[in-house]
């Protein structure tokens, strides 16, 4: 098996140019509460937002179809493709540019975040043929790696970088048995980097098991972006300290010591009553529960053509002081983008973010 590295392919960092967008359309009703339905709107929204800088396409399944078509603005193009829920940044390929500007990507094994151990949900079998049937649609070069990641495990800087989570990528219940080595070593084939960083934990009660994509990004490279808590009491205030300690000791693939930016974390949230009663109750379903803390961040955002699409979580009814300090540092470290924030409390109550249902295609 070629790797992509052999073949001279990489993945480009978020902020190069793209082709456009891929998100997936949301339905189900064990994951999103009310019949998705809130959930369709919070996605056309993000859908619409970026669609104003670059082309979005949207999976969506036969039977949402013509609901999504009437509902997403006609410059996102619509097809069908069969999944399991709608998480396209770790369902969907890892775009790949090689030789000439050859479109490549990874398909990731992908397993609900953990199997049978505890992922999520069970079948993940259409979600697992998500990569290969994007890559097919573009008529890209598919390279099937051998272990399970999912794209918003890594961010890599552009510059032969990545950034990783140990409680997520050397999880037992994605790839038993894997070394820290062998990691490394698929990491760096399969994204045609040359370093690897390491950070501990992920935001706390993030059910991805740490996605690197709710705790941190690169902004550019040798700068990351770490969500920041100054609260003793809540559990992030150590997780942020430890990998604000472990980035500050790091050196990235240029042997640039990292700039460390903090951005505050949202006010604590919590489902409601009304939200956690809303999400229908089934065997492989999510089971939410009132009060239980949702893993909010304002690192999971989208780096689009010209725009950054931010979550905020201000809405009526739910009073969260810190959407404005979010822009405010968005504004500072990507001066030559518009900051475009969408109210992502729907999408939050999923399980994750903007981020977390957004794929970019990398290309001119
Ligand atoms: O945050 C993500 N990347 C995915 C979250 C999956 C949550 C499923 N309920």
């Amino acid at each position: 098996m070629t790797t992509p590295r052999e073949a001279g392919f990489a993945m480009p960092a978020e902020w190069g140019p793209h082709a456009g967008c891929w998100m997936i359309w949301p339905e189900r009703a064990d994951n999103w509460r009310l019949g998705a339905k809130p959930a369709q709107a919070a996605f056309a929204a993000v859908a619409s937002a970026i669609a104003r800088y670059e082309p979005v396409t949207m999976m969506v399944s036969a039977g949402q179809f013509e609901n999504a078509r009437a509902l997403l603005p006609d410059a996102v193009r619509v097809v069908e493709v069969s999944t399991n829920d709608s998480w396209a940044r770790d369902v969907g390929c890892t775009f790949l540019l090689g030789p000439d500007g050859a479109l490549g990507g990874v398909d990731w094994p992908f397993n609900a975040w953990g199997g049978l151990k505890n992922g999520l949900y069970f079948p993940w079998d259409l979600d697992d043929q998500v990569a290969a049937k994007m890559l097919g649609i573009e008529r890209a070069r598919r390279f099937r790696a051998p272990l399970v990641v999912e794209g918003g495990a890594i961010h890599v800087d552009g510059e032969g970088t990545v950034l990783v989570a140990e409680q997520c990528v050397l999880n037992n219940n994605r790839n038993e048995g894997v070394t820290r080595q062998e990691m490394e070593c698929v990491l760096k084939d399969y994204l045609g980097v040359s370093h690897v960083v390491w950070v501990g934990q992920g935001v706390p009660g993030d059910e991805t098991d740490g996605h690197i994509d709710n705790l941190a990004c690169f902004v550019k490279p040798g700068v990351v972006l770490l969500s920041w808590c100054d609260d003793p009491a809540d559990p992030h205030y150590a997780v942020s300290r430890n990998a604000e300690a472990r980035l500050l000791g790091a050196r990235d693939a240029k042997g640039r010591a990292l700039v460390v930016e903090r951005m505050p974390m949202p006010t604590p949230m919590f489902y409601t009553a009304e939200e956690a009663a809303g999400v229908d109750a089934t065997a492989s379903g999510m089971n939410r529960r009132a009060g239980e803390r949702m893993a909010a961040s304002y690192v999971n955002f989208y780096i689009a053509n010209g725009a950054i699409i931010a979550p905020c979580f201000g809405q009526e009814g739910f009073g969260v002081a810190t959407d404005a300090a979010a822009r405010e540092v968005l504004a500072r470290l990507f001066p030559e983008r518009d900051i475009v924030m969408v109210p992502a409390r729907e999408i939050l109550l999923g399980g994750g973010n903007i981020h977390c249902i957004t794929q970019q295609q990398a290309g001119g």
